[in-house]
């Protein structure tokens, strides 16, 4: 698939352009000079997702306004305007296009390698909501409504049990059951939204570590993919930290073995979103700090086993299953997670406490 870069006015015989990063959701290119230096980030918005592309412009550049008023030093990447002025490019094949440019010597990573990158990433998660702390979030549309509902990803979960095919059921059965096993984190995530225990805040939504930029010492710069950014819950954000950085090994993982969760990783992430949030977060919120990775962990187990169920329409997948494997070693970690959840309770207190 080539990309319309013309339409950003560049010339494909100028560039080298490469797919890169490992979404499984938007597509992105790496567009680099002739000596191989990157200069752009041109991505694909996937619209059956998306549904409302302009949405997520209309709050990246509403967020770009804010930051640059009140948080000059912030390093805010902003998207460059095709050659017809648009910041978002429907292109004639329908498809939304946006371009970025590329910050220099800065790098991404993939995996989670030290406890450093932990506590760095945590940092620029924090950070963005920090500073987005007075910024009236209800400017914000809900790009994807319900994205980390964990209610309504458990009705979704049900829905699919009840129209999934008789074949995926059965090679699911065990996984399934771990849903209800686990029930109780619905539950109190219910018991928190009813009764309004914590703030909306504004939520990236999408901490995995290939969303932040790091300069060539590994130092943080910024975080990147704002499209889920969206008002929300500190949970998730601390929650998919949990999720994708305890473990030296993705959701990708087969050999459930190599599943472990480094203790020093969550004390990483603890100090590095406290250096920044932690005089903003609430009683409340500490307390929850915890149950953010059961939340996130659990909710991520449930969506790709419903998506399983759903015959694998969200999800992009490499082999037949895939989504039951990453379901499965979810679970997994979900289960060595509660298994240190009073060790990391202690911690948190102990920290909350200096
Ligand atoms: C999707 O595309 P990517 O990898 O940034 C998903 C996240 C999941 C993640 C699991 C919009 O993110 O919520 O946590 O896959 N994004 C969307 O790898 O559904
Ligand atoms: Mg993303």
């Amino acid at each position: 698939m080539k990309p319309p870069v013309l339409a950003f006015n560049l010339n494909s015989d100028d560039y080298q352009i490469e797919q890169f990063g490992d979404g499984l959701i938007n597509f992105t290119w790496k567009v680099s000079d002739r000596d191989n230096h990157p200069q752009f980030i041109l991505q694909r918005i996937n619209t059956d997702v998306f549904k409302a592309p302009q949405d997520i412009a209309e709050n990246i550049n509403n967020i770009g306004k804010y930051l640059s008023l009140n948080a000059q030093d912030y390093l805010f990447i902003s998207p460059l305007p095709a050659a017809c002025g648009d910041y978002l490019l429907k292109y004639s094949d329908g498809d939304f296009y946006r371009l970025f440019p590329y910050v220099k010597n800065s790098v991404t990573i993939n995996t989670v390698q030290t406890p450093n990158e932990a506590f760095e990433a945590a940092q620029q998660f924090a950070r963005f909501t920090r500073l987005l702390e007075d910024f009236d979030s209800s400017k914000l549309h809900y790009a994807l409504p319900g994205f980390h509902d964990l209610n309504m990803r458990f009705k979704q979960f049900k829905g699919a049990v009840m129209t999934a095919d008789e074949n995926r059921l059965q090679t699911a059965k065990s996984v399934i059951e771990k849903v209800y096993h686990y029930q109780n984190i619905v539950a109190k995530y219910e018991n928190i939204i009813q009764n309004q225990l914590i703030p909306l805040r504004v939520i990236h939504h999408d901490t995995k570590i290939s969303n932040v930029l790091f300069d060539a010492h590994h130092k943080g710069l910024c975080v990147i993919d704002l499209d889920t950014v969206m008002p929300g819950y500190f949970i998730s954000d601390v929650g998919d930290m949990m999720r994708t950085y305890l473990s030296p090994v993705t959701e990708e993982e087969q050999d459930f073995n190599k599943i472990e969760i480094r203790q020093d990783f969550f004390a990483a992430i603890m100090k590095g979103y406290f250096s920044e949030m932690g005089d903003v977060l609430s009683q409340a919120e500490k307390s929850l700090f915890v149950y953010a990775g059961k939340f996130i962990i659990y909710m991520q187990a449930i969506r790709f086993l419903t998506d399983y169920l759903n015959n694998d329409a969200y999800y992009h997948n490499t082999y037949p299953g895939q989504n039951l494997v990453r379901a499965q070693n979810q679970f997994v970690l979900l289960e060595k997670y509660e298994q240190l959840e009073d060790t990391f309770q202690q911690l948190v207190n102990k920290y909350c406490a200096v």
